[in-house]
């Protein structure tokens, strides 16, 4: 599964990437640092069931587990900014947006201090409204999509007019699908908007690309405009504070899991002056006002609350929660709330969907059917014909 990091320039999107990722990428405090896309593995927290169910360890394939905890990968692309007017080809254009194709959600990482214009070049805090930056990237995003459903309109308009009445899906189908809606959602969109190519841009934008509004640069952003931009969903965030501690974190100065709400010092006399203030200056100013740095929440935010995932562990021997080969809990499997024993058979092998007999729920003994729905945490046999 992928999450695009998207928003205008210069509001912290590879800061926040990095931190999620611990991979490179250019961080620099003007605009249009970043022109080729970024990719890395961020990963969100589930609690592991061996330690729920009492086990010993587990052996992880997927997902490492850290003191009973999880780490569920999730792909993270850090992209270009966008300007005003990036759709019509203004600032870099809009060919990365490309890149955001396959991406099941949006990051929009905002800069809530207000010290970022449209065009992404600094001004002083607080003197523009990130509130207007929201509406703006959907209207930008939307605009993109309906340029890729309008190439030949003329021809494809034709085409749907002509002898024989070619049906608008058989038209549009591909570019419909190719923007991320299901075949069997391709009718329901054109009986739903028409051919009206801004209705059915907005509407795949809806249903492919749901976007978690991030609050960026909380540390250094006037209360009034966090808190508006919280009341429109965003999750705050200091995207660089989240950076220097893992860092430090990594450097064995720390220690510091991602999501923590404070962390402590190592080997103090490792720290000099400047490293200490700025720990504290974190520890003061971002980690104590929000439990946290926000980076980790928002990431879990947009997979838990706005994807509606859960993450499900498959096993073979529902007796050691193992695989055949005697792994415990090797797997973690985020699938969307509601997903069936054999939805999960499917996501695992389609032989095994194919094959279905019935699935049983390891931790509470109990066969269940195909038509069940699982939970998130459930640990899970199929039991299949071949
Ligand atoms: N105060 C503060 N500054 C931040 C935060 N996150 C990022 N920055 C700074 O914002 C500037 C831009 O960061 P980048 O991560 O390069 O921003 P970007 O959105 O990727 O920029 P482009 O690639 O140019 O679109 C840098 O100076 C960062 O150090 C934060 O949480 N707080
Ligand atoms: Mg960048």
């Amino acid at each position: 599964m992928q999450v695009g990091v998207v928003g205008k320039p210069n509001v912290g999107k590879s800061t926040f990437f990095s931190a999620c990722t611990m991979a490179p990428a250019e961080i620099a405090d003007y605009p249009f640092t970043t022109i080729k896309p970024n990719r890395g593995m961020g990963y969100v927290r589930v609690p592991c069931p061996h330690a729920l169910l009492g086990l010993p360890a587990c052996k992880p394939k997927n997902s490492p587990c850290l003191d009973g905890m999880r780490y569920v990968p999730i792909e993270l692309i850090d992209v270009a900014g966008l300007v005003p007017g990036a759709h019509a080809g203004k600032g870099l254009g809009n060919q990365f947006l490309d890149d955001l194709r396959p991406a099941s959600a949006l990051l929009h990482i905002v800069d809530a201090s207000g010290g970022t214009n449209e065009e992404g070049n600094n001004v002083p805090v607080g003197s523009h409204d990130p509130a207007q930056d929201v509406a703006w990237l959907h209207d930008e995003i939307v605009s993109w999509v309906e340029g890729i459903i309008k190439r030949d309109w003329e021809q494809v308009l034709r085409t749907i007019s002509a002898k024989g009445s070619i049906k608008p899906e058989a038209v549009l189908g591909e570019r419909l699908t190719g923007l991320g809606i299901k075949p069997t959602q391709v009718k329901a969109a054109i009986d739903k908007c028409g051919i009206d190519p801004r209705k059915l841009a907005a509407h795949v934008v809806h249903a492919t690309k749901p976007v978690q509004i991030v609050a960026n640069k909380m540390d250094k952003a006037p209360p009034a405009l966090v808190q508006k931009l919280t009341a429109m969903g965003a999750v705050p965030a200091a995207a660089e504070a989240e950076l220097a501690l893992r860092r430090a974190k990594e450097a064995g100065v720390i220690n510091y899991k991602p999501g923590d709400a404070d962390f402590g010092i190592v080997e103090p006399s490792k720290l000099n002056d400047r490293q200490r203030k700025a720990l504290e200056y974190i520890r003061h100013h971002v980690l104590e006002p929000q439990k946290g740095t926000g980076v980790q929440q928002a990431l879990e935010h947009a997979v838990f609350q706005l994807l509606g995932l859960i993450c499900v562990f498959p096993v073979e021997d529902e007796h050691h929660y193992s695989s055949k080969a005697g792994d415990v809990l090797p797997d973690a499997h985020l699938i969307p709330k509601g997903s069936t024993a054999k939805d999960l058979a499917y996501k695992v092998h389609t032989e095994l969907g194919d094959h279905f007999i019935r699935a049983v729920d390891a931790k509470r003994k109990r066969t269940i059917g195909a038509d069940h729905a699982l939970e998130h945490g459930d640990v899970v046999r199929v039991v299949s014909s071949k």
